[in-house]
């Protein structure tokens, strides 16, 4: 039997050995989902912090429950190491790294070239590796498939399969899962998409495959822009209403009446997470590489980056109306969060309002039932202990994050004056004088 053949086989009765390179809030929730579906999985990171957890049964992540990860460690299905020695017994590899941005706002591919060198020092006839970590078509063609195939003589397609799978996490989802939600998944040849789309299967409801793993990349990139672009589209929708003095969250929702042919979308103090304003920007990258200025990206990221210094001119405006300056003004954020009921700050739009306020000289303090600090360079601050007394100590409350815990009308109620971001307070303040919308 040949290799494809032999790894399809250890696939499908699943004594083929897992690996997974980062364990975050992809990796970690695909280790255990395959575990669980009966594959022996070892995850491997860097983070000591990280293993010591996993191996004492405890999970960091919040859509892993602790004791999943427990009764996994516990039934030698799932272990954790930071040894990438250990990738030399496993067969089928996911790499779940994250591909952030640089400073310049060019794609940081480092995390996925540190571990592909690792693992091409492991790598040996009978193995199937998917990239899962979003980033640019023609990632795992051009950077993974030199390391893996060219420099260790293995042929893809034959020795070795090698395929790309878009991550699909949503954090603090619970309808859509890593089980259940649709995977898409392309290979480098015909025979990468089958031993990749066949490993898949053996955990996952739903594999797509695709013809190439450029495709999955692509498909990926259109998920994320598609929103990013139609995000950029309502906050632009908000600032030309607010010129017209027309309510835009009326017009949403007048608008999301229409059964068909339309997705609602709702204007914000900006783009935040771990997604939405950095995977559109890997496309609009690689497009300039090809001389083609991917225009509506870098339009919608304009307009998204310009957000947080409109809310703030809506804060000046806020305190203008009670004859006060933002100088000396004590304003108190509420919600940091990039978006609600969540506790990830990544990219989130509040640390560019704070930053902005305390430029100007405001005061600024914030709450949020998720997050008790905020370090950044600029400011370090902690999440008020007492909201309502802070609510009422303030000149100016701005609803960054809309976390379903808050009591909005208790806020409104004592606050002296609102910026609501996230119609919060909903439309019926339209005409209260102490509440300021987007
Ligand atoms: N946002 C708006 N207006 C909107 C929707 C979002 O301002 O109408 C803001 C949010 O406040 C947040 C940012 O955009 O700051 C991103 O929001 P998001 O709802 O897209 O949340 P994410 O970043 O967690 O997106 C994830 C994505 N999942 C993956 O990339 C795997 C995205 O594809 C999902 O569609 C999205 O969750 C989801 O549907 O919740």
């Amino acid at each position: 039997m040949d290799t494809k053949n032999q790894l399809i086989e250890k696939l499908e009765n699943k004594t083929a050995k897992v690996a997974v390179l980062g364990l975050g809030y992809v990796g970690l929730p695909f280790a255990t989902v395959f575990a669980e579906a009966g594959f022996n999985v070892i995850g491997i990171d860097p983070d000591e912090r990280k293993i010591e957890a996993l191996k004492k049964g405890e999970s960091y992540i919040q859509d892993v429950p602790t004791e999943l990860v427990a009764q996994l460690v516990e039934a030698g299905r799932l272990e954790a190491t930071t040894d990438f020695a250990a990738l030399a017994e496993a067969d089928a590899v996911s790499i779940c790294v994250p591909t952030p941005l640089r400073k310049t706002g060019d794609p940081d591919l480092s995390f996925i070239l540190s571990v592909t060198t690792e693992l091409a020092k492991y790598m040996h006839p009978g193995m199937v590796v998917v990239l899962e970590s979003t980033t640019y078509p023609g990632t795992t063609r051009e950077i993974l498939l030199p390391q893996l195939g060219d420099d260790t003589d293995l042929v893809v397609g034959e020795d070795f399969f090698l395929a790309f799978s878009p991550e699909r996490v949503d954090p603090g989802r619970e309808d859509w899962t890593t089980i259940n939600t649709p995977k898409v998944i392309g290979g480098i040849t015909d025979a990468c998409s089958e031993v990749s789309a066949t490993w898949y299967r053996g955990a996952l409801e739903t594999v797509v495959s695709v013809t190439s793993s450029e495709v999955a990349e692509m498909a990926k990139l259109l998920e994320n822009t598609f929103r990013m672009i139609n995000i950029g589209l309502v906050n632009e929708m908000a600032v030309m209403c607010d010129r017209l003095g027309i309510d835009v969250w009326e017009v949403i929702d007048a608008a999301a009446t229409k059964p068909f042919g339309f997705m609602k979308f709702t204007p914000g103090p900006g783009l935040g997470g771990h997604c939405i304003p950095i995977d559109p920007l890997y496309l609009s990258w690689k497009l300039r590489s090809l001389n083609y200025t991917a225009r509506f990206i870098e339009l919608a990221s304009e307009i998204n980056l310009g957000m947080p210094r409109y809310v703030a001119r809506k804060v000046q405006d806020a305190l203008n109306d009670q004859s006060k300056s933002l100088k000396g003004s004590n304003i108190l954020v509420l919600g940091v969060a990039y978006k609600p009921d969540i506790d990830d700050l990544r990219e989130s739009p509040a640390l560019d309002v704070i930053g902005l306020l305390e430029q100007s000289g405001a005061v600024v303090s914030f709450h949020d039932p998720y997050i008790p600090f905020i370090k950044e360079e600029e400011f370090e601050l902690q999440s008020v202990p007492d909201l309502m007394s802070a609510v009422k100590a303030a000149d100016c409350v701005v609803i960054i994050t809309n976390h379903s815990d808050y009591v909005y009308a208790e806020i409104l109620e004592t606050a002296k004056c609102i910026v609501d971001t996230r119609n919060a307070l909903g439309s019926a303040q339209r005409d209260n004088p102490k509440v300021f919308r987007l």
